[in-house]
């Protein structure tokens, strides 16, 4: 095997005898098989889209080998299947890449491929949660042929780059897309604020980014005595209108990801992962773990896909186990007993006004975009760190689980607005677009121009299909951490490095320095 898709490959180098993550060989080279039969049926339809069950195949097979999503060998090898049985309806004399060439060849070209493939596999992703809500958007859907076609073509190393700004522009669409879903379906997020105590009685953790399973589950939870809390990324949740009618989605359990095993260890209550990130269930909550969509790990249950899924086993769990017998009051990291969220794109445009003059009243100096994914290592401090550091006069945006790290501080406010505002999930980096295009208007100047300053801290592929984004979009000065990812060979770097000003991170002392002197 080999794997150096994510932020903890083994020795910054690559996993090749076992994933960090706890991803088998056999797992990890069926997911190559997987991704060279996708570049095979690409090959086959001559870069086109070619239909909505093929289109579904595509995302689905990129999905499911984003890291933390399927540890299940059985259920890729039926996706390679079935990719073939797509294949060969077009054109069966086409011919699958080969796995062989998937991480091999000259070490700047397979960077560049590696970073193209991988940040398709986050799009993927995306698309995916619109494609539940019905959205599509067929500039997005002809991309991933046009891009798993190139994938499996000779590019000089312009030609490569050239292919990732004109991606980095699809995903930004694709994001849209998203958003649009999102919000069509259950209207524009509220800054709310969660609760981190769990309430006696019956309960399940819901985790991941589909809001449509969460919405499903709620409804068949109606009435039954079994509250319902949100884990990881499914926090934003609580700020949608349309997730506020249900009485029973209380509150949210635990933080980030990478706590899980510890936070799942005793509770009496199942949990249903609807992405990522799913860790190795250790024995003693293994068979308290639900898994759906693209999700899937041998021998935890898995709840079939369909129009609307039958979450009935995972509620029968939860009145079986209980709960606790008393209210359980919980914290954040910082030991805050709730948190915010639900500060969309929306949300502070409709503020903008008092944003705009409390910068033009130095009442704000600087914004920071502080947000990404969250991991296990110990470098991961430097975002606690660099929020309660950051001068007084500037505001915290954030979204995604790195934002578990600080969001139950209370930094204070600015204006009658919090210092922290978490925009939501890692695909509301769109909202925060906005919101940077918005003030860039304001104040009629270019968004490398404004007061705001990127610190990106990266774990798996989302975060690179986002970044790919902010470059294409010509955003520069972004720093990222907590180390720089492993298939970035040494002159790409450089590239990246000089061509948009990208910092890896260094102290937050010396950063915050730096962007505020
Ligand atoms: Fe975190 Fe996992 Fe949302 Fe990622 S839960 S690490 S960037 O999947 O997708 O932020
Ligand atoms: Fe290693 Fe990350 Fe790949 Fe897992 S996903 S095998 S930890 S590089």
């Amino acid at each position: 095997m080999f794997c150096f898709q994510c932020e903890q490959t083994a020795g910054g180098k690559g996993c090749t005898k076992i994933g960090v993550c706890g991803k088998q060989p056999e797992v990890a080279n069926s997911q190559d098989e997987l991704t060279c039969a996708l570049i095979g049926l690409a090959r086959a339809s001559q870069g086109k889209s070619v239909g909505p069950q093929a289109d579904s195949l595509v995302r689905q097979g990129l999905f499911t080998t984003i890291t933390n999503v399927n540890f299940d060998s059985d259920r890729v090898k039926d996706l390679i299947k079935q990719v073939r049985a797509e294949k060969n309806k077009l054109d069966s004399a086409a011919a699958d890449f080969a796995p062989s060439e998937l991480w091999n060849g000259d070490p700047d070209i397979v960077s560049l491929r590696s970073t193209l493939l991988l940040g398709m596999r986050g799009m993927a992703a995306y698309a995916e949660h619109a494609a539940v809500l019905n959205k599509d958007n067929p500039e997005v859907t002809a991309w991933f042929y046009k891009g798993l076609q190139a994938l499996g073509e000779e590019h000089s190393a312009e030609e490569w780059l050239g292919l990732l700004m004109e991606f980095g522009k699809v995903n930004l669409a694709c994001m849209a897309l998203l958003d649009e879903a999102n919000t069509s379906a259950y209207g524009h997020p509220k800054p709310t604020k969660v609760s981190l105590t769990v309430e006696k009685g019956p309960f399940i953790v819901v985790t991941g980014h589909d809001l449509l399973d969460l919405k499903q589950l709620l409804e068949q939870t109606e009435g039954k005595g079994v509250n319902v809390y949100t884990h990881g990324e499914m926090l934003p949740a609580h700020a949608y209108p349309e997730f506020k009618k249900y009485p029973h989605l209380k509150g949210n359990f635990g933080t980030a990801w990478q706590n899980q095993q510890k936070e799942f260890d005793n509770i009496p209550a199942p949990i249903l992962f609807t992405t990522n990130c799913l860790m190795v269930p250790k024995s003693s909550y293994s068979d308290r773990v639900f898994t759906t969509s693209v999700v899937a790990f041998p021998g935890a249950q898995h709840i079939s896909d369909s129009n609307v899924k039958d979450f009935s086993a995972l509620i029968d769990k939860a009145i079986e186990l209980g709960g606790w017998p008393e209210d359980k009051e919980l914290t954040g990291i910082n030991g805050g007993k709730d948190v915010m969220t639900g500060f969309a794109r929306n949300t502070v445009m409709s503020v903008a006004g008092t944003v705009i003059d409390a910068v033009k009243a130095g009442a704000i100096k600087h914004f920071f975009l502080v947000g990404g994914c969250d991991g296990a290592k110990p470098g991961r401090n430097y975002y606690t760190e660099f929020v309660q550091k950051a001068p007084k006069d500037t505001v915290i945006l954030t979204l995604a689980c790195g934002k578990y790290r600080f969001n139950d501080l209370d930094i204070g406010e600015i204006g009658g607005l919090p210092r922290i505002m978490d925009m939501g999930q890692c695909n509301d980096a769109y909202s925060a677009i906005q919101v940077a295009v918005a003030l860039a208007d304001a104040f009629k100047c270019g968004v490398n121009d404004l007061p705001l300053t990127l610190v990106l801290s990266w774990y798996e592929q989302k975060a690179v299909c986002i970044l790919l984004t902010l470059l294409a979009l010509g955003i520069k000065n972004i720093y990222i951490g907590p180390s720089l990812p492993a298939f970035l060979s040494p002159n790409v770097l450089n590239i990246l490095v000089s061509k948009f000003d990208l910092h890896p991170i260094t102290t937050p002392e010396n950063d915050l320095q730096t962007i505020l002197k």
